[in-house]
This record gives structure tokens, C-alpha cells and sequence, in this order.
């Protein structure tokens, strides 16, 4: 059977895993979270911990393609059209420039989190692939002012398996408001990483109160059996 050894629950919640209706996301990938001399490097932090998840990631990736799921990019960025201020707030722009990394200006990866720019780019280890849809966002939640509600709908996906940086931000803030939409949502807690590990162990913890607030945690593992799991009969066949 191929459900997921999870926490609170076996997960989905309704059955098995499902093909045609679960999509792989990966969230905010990019050197701006996880490269040298990118946005969280530029503001300090240790990027050892948001690289932490890439390895996994990529193993699921590969079994998610293998398997055919759809799979499902988000980049973090602005238009680099940034002196009108057209898609980033103010205030967003403000704080980063209390870290010393504003949006938009000039750094060893390009104008930081500026589409188009080398930092924005998603890292070669989780690259997508031809085929595999790539939304971008200007905020942190991946539904907020994109399409990717319409996109999941029109192809029938009910179920995310969330990976991506980082666990307490953005991958939180998606999950969030996927679960509100009705998605039944799976974070995978070794495909994921924070600034802080504190951050990254909150963000998991908080998921699993209440019977699963948010939905379930797994580890990358639990999710390659039960890939294998599904595709043992197709090989015996
Ligand atoms: C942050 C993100 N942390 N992708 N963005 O600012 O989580």
C-alpha cells in the first residue's frame, strides 16, 4: 500500500498515494537562499543549513520524474523594474536593507532577488527539467498574486509534497495557504532548511499540532518507499 509513514498520521489522510493527483513543489531553490554570496549569505547566515536539504531533494526528485508526478518550481523575485516599486512592497524593501542585502541592489549574484539576475536563479542540483512549470511569486506564499491554484485545479492535483527553502518562510507560508484551499499537504522535513535551525524544528513541530494543523511530516525516506512501492507492481507486470 502506498501511504507514507508520517507524523501525526499516515499520510494522505484519504487513501494512497495518488499520482495523477499529488504534484511535488520545490520551493525557492535559488542561489539567493542557498549560494554563495546570495541573499541569505549576504545577510549573515549560514547557508550550510539552508544547502542541508539539497542532496535529499534532488533523490526525491528524481524518483518524483521516475514515478510521474508533476513537479512544480517557485522562484522568489521582483521585476527588475524596481525604481517604480511595481511588485515589491516598501516595507519588504526596507527591512532587507536593514540587513544589509536590499532588494535590488547590486550584489556577487546579481541585483539581489531581481528575476533574471544569476542569484535568482534555482541551483543546478534541483533544476527543473523541460516540461515542469515554473511560478514565480513576489511574496512568500506560492499562491499569493501567481496562478498556481488555477494550474494544480485545471490538472486535477488535490495533494502537495512540499520541499524547499526555507522551512519557517516561504515553504511554511505555501503550506499555509495551500491547506486553507483544501490541499492535503506533506512537508518533507529533510527536503527543507531555515536560517535557524531552532526556525527550521519550530516550523516542523507547529505543523503536527492539533492532529496535523497543516497536514503531515516525513522524512524523504518514508516518501522513496512508498514511490518504490508503487512502482514495484508496474516492473512485476
Ligand atoms: C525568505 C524564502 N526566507 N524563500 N524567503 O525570505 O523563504
Amino acid at each position: 500500500m502506498a501511504t507514507i509513514d508520517a507524523t501525526p498520521y499516515r499520510w494522505p489522510y484519504d487513501g494512497e498515494l495518488t499520482v495523477s493527483r499529488t504534484a511535488l513543489l520545490c520551493i525557492d531553490w535559488q542561489t539567493d537562499f542557498c549560494g554563495p554570496g546570495g541573499y541569505v549569505d549576504t545577510m549573515g547566515y549560514d547557508i550550510s543549513l539552508t544547502r542541508a536539504g539539497l542532496a535529499p531533494t534532488a533523490r526525491v526528485l528524481a524518483a518524483a520524474r521516475a514515478a510521474g508526478l508533476t513537479v512544480i518550481h517557485t522562484r522568489e523575485g521582483h521585476r527588475p523594474d524596481l525604481s517604480d516599486l511595481s511588485d515589491l512592497p516598501a516595507n519588504k524593501r526596507w527591512r532587507s536593507g536593514r540587513m544589509g542585502a536590499e532588494i535590488g541592489s547590486a550584489g556577487p549574484c546579481g541585483r539581489i532577488l531581481v528575476r533574471g539576475e544569476p542569484g535568482w536563479e534555482i541551483v543546478p542540483e534541483v533544476a527543473p527539467v523541460a516540461g515542469e512549470t515554473v511560478i514565480d511569486k513576489p511574496g512568500k506564499g506560492s499562491f499569493y498574486a501567481t496562478d498556481l491554484d488555477l494550474l494544480l485545479r485545471t490538472r486535477g492535483i488535490t495533494h502537495l509534497i512540499l520541499t524547499g527553502i526555507t522551512t519557517d518562510v516561504c515553504v511554511h507560508t505555501t503550506m499555509r495557504e495551500a491547506n486553507d484551499r483544501g490541499y492535503e499537504c506533506l512537508l518533507l522535513s529533510d527536503c527543507t532548511g531555515a536560517t535557524e535551525p531552532e526556525n527550521h524544528a519550530a516550523a516542523l513541530r507547529m505543523t503536527t499540532m492539533q492532529g496535523g494543523v497543516f497536514g503531515a511530516v516525513a522524512t524523504s525516506d518514508r516518501l522513496l518507499d512508498a514511490l518504490g512501492a508503487l512502482a514495484a507492481p508496474r516492473e512485476a507486470a
